[in-house]
């Protein structure tokens, strides 16, 4: 190496000193040519190169791998239309006869619990004074004031009827409703056209009267009558606030 790069210093510098001298003077021989150089260091690393295409695609694997997992389940689809209403079946057999609702033990049973049921109710609105029996007839009040229109409107709307005594027993139950409230009640009992004609609502003339002395006095302007609480009956004004007492 040093070899080399002395005698390359003495060949330039007599080159140097010929050339400032004169070419005439300074041709010589041509010098003995050095050995070659060692390899130098590796050289850095390129830039990436561009990315290459695609490759074709693999061959398929062999058969027999394990299937996958079940898909989860779709949406719920649109109902249906109705189905073709079918025929009508052929008539049944008549079933074997039943027995006798007296010879039923255990029906007796049920009424005669409901019967107990009812009258202990019945016992309960009595002592309240709302209620008063008279043979097959109940007379109850619902301890309201109104007139003679609402009060009939009333009681028909619970399946009963304005009371109507049609005897001295049935007008004594309800005077005892009105002693128990200390007021006035209605009776179903109407005047129609003709001055002094009071009848029933179905339009039968009236069987059973308790007027009051010198009543009727409305001479056709009272159309409706209520009963006092003597128990003595007035033709009134429709119009008045009086206790609602049914009868069922
Ligand atoms: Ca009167």
């Amino acid at each position: 190496m040093w070899l080399r790069l002395s005698v390359a210093l003495i060949v330039t510098l007599i080159s140097v000193t010929c050339h400032a001298q004169s070419s005439y003077k300074c041709m010589g021989a041509p010098g003995i040519p050095g050995t070659p150089g060692n390899n130098g260091l590796p050289g850095r690393d390129g830039r990436d190169g561009m990315k290459g295409d695609t490759g074709v695609p693999g061959p398929m694997g062999p058969p027999g791998g394990n299937p996958g997992l079940p898909g989860r389940d779709g949406l719920t689809g649109a109902p249906g239309a109705p189905g073709v209403q079918g025929l009508k079946g052929e008539k049944g057999n008549i079933g074997p006869p039943g027995t006798a609702a007296s010879l039923d033990n255990e029906l007796q049973l049920q009424l005669a619990f409901m019967n107990k049921h009812i009258r202990k109710l019945e016992g309960v609105l009595f002592l309240d004074g709302k209620i008063q029996h008279v043979k097959d007839k109940i007379l109850a009040t619902n301890g309201k004031e109104v007139d003679f229109k609402t009060s009939k409107a009333i009681c028909e709307n619970v399946g009963g009827s304005i009371a109507t005594p049609m005897n001295e027993a049935e007008n004594s139950a309800i005077l005892t409703i009105l002693k128990q409230y200390n007021r006035y009640a209605y009776l179903g009992i109407i005047e129609g056209a003709t001055s002094g004609d009071f009848h029933y609502f179905d339009g039968h003339p009236v069987n059973y009267t308790n007027w009051r002395r010198s009543e009727p006095s409305g001479k056709g302007k009272e159309n409706c009558i209520e009963m006092y609480t003597d128990g003595t009956w007035n033709d009134k004004a429709c119009n008045q606030y009086r206790l609602c007492v049914c009868e069922f």
